[in-house]
């Protein structure tokens, strides 16, 4: 480097001519050529993995600015991010999960349609037997979505419902967490069972108007109905999150009362 603006400066000086840059730039790029595997392996011994995270957009959905956006931050925080593209398949998903050994998985959504899919991929890392944490993300999706018909799908591991990208790198560090994981999975549990939140306090008509518009057509995999009650259930009541538990970390260090939120 040095060279090079010794160089820089003969040229600036009019003492040097620009085939002879041209040359020294040659050089220049040989010898950054062989340094760059040393580098490189100089940075992986430094930077230490915080867990291997698969991304997807769902089948069927082309939508990926969000899902780009919430694996730009992960990758920033130390998360080894494996973006598997739109319009995946659960299939691929799952075959990916497998063979990467990946700590988690994302899937994002934005059309309706993709509710559906995410229920269905849910049920299918039920069937196949997986546990690791399955993270719910898009402008379609939401809490009461996840809750009622994503979570039930996926008893074996933990699905969470994840508002925005900030809070992602917040939600996969607890949810990874070899200390807090489990406690942090009992706590969204225990929110989901009572409809991740929105029946409890606010009634019928909140949970209604946070749930999706349109009802998921593959009734196969969307997990127990959406009961229509004139009143909430003295059990759903009885289960509901205790709001001010502030025990939701963000990746600003900002605690929130629920889940992804
Ligand atoms: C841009 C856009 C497109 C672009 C997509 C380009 C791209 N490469 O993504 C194009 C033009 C291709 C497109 C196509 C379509 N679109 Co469009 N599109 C949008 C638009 C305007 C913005 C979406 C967006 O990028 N938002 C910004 C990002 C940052 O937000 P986000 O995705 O929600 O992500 C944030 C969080 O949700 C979260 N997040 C997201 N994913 C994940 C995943 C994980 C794991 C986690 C933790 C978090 C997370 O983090 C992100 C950052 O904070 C929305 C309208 C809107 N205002 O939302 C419509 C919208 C989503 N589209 C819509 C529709 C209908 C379509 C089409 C069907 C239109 C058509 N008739 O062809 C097609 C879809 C085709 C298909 N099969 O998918 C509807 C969906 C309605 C519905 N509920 O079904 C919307 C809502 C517009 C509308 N009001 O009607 N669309």
């Amino acid at each position: 480097m040095d060279g090079m603006n010794v160089v820089g400066d003969l040229f600036g000086a009019g003492k040097m001519f620009l085939p002879q840059v041209v040359k020294s730039a040659r050089v220049m790029k040989q010898a950054v050529a062989w340094l760059l595997p040393f580098m490189a392996e100089e940075k992986a011994g430094q930077r230490r993995s915080a867990g291997k995270i698969l991304m997807a957009t769902v089948k069927g959905d082309v939508h990926d600015i969000g899902k780009n956006i919430v694996g730009v931050v992960l990758a920033c925080n130390n998360y080894e991010v494996i973006d598997l593209g739109v319009m995946v398949p659960a299939t691929k998903i799952l075959e990916t999960a497998r063979a990467q050994k990946v700590d988690a998985i994302g899937l994002s959504g934005l059309i309706t349609p993709s509710l559906d899919e995410m229920c269905y991929v849910a049920k299918e890392m039920e069937r196949e037997g997986f546990d690791m944490p399955l993270l719910i993300g898009g402008a379609t999706t939401s809490r009461v979505h996840t809750a009622v018909k994503i979570h039930p799908n996926y008893a074996r591991g933990q699905a969470v419902y994840v508002t925005d990208a900030s809070r992602a790198v917040g939600v996969v560090s607890a949810l990874l967490s070899p200390t807090g994981g489990g406690a942090y999975v009992e706590t969204v549990r225990s929110e989901y069972r009572g409809g991740g939140g929105a029946c409890a306090g606010r009634g019928r008509q909140a949970a209604r108007a946070a749930a999706p518009r349109r009802a998921p057509t593959r009734s196969s995999s969307t997990g127990p109905p959406m009961r229509r009650r004139s009143r909430p259930s003295p059990a759903r009541a009885s289960s509901a999150p205790t709001t001010s538990a502030n025990l939701f970390p963000t990746s600003t260090g900002r605690r929130s009362s629920r889940p992804g939120s």
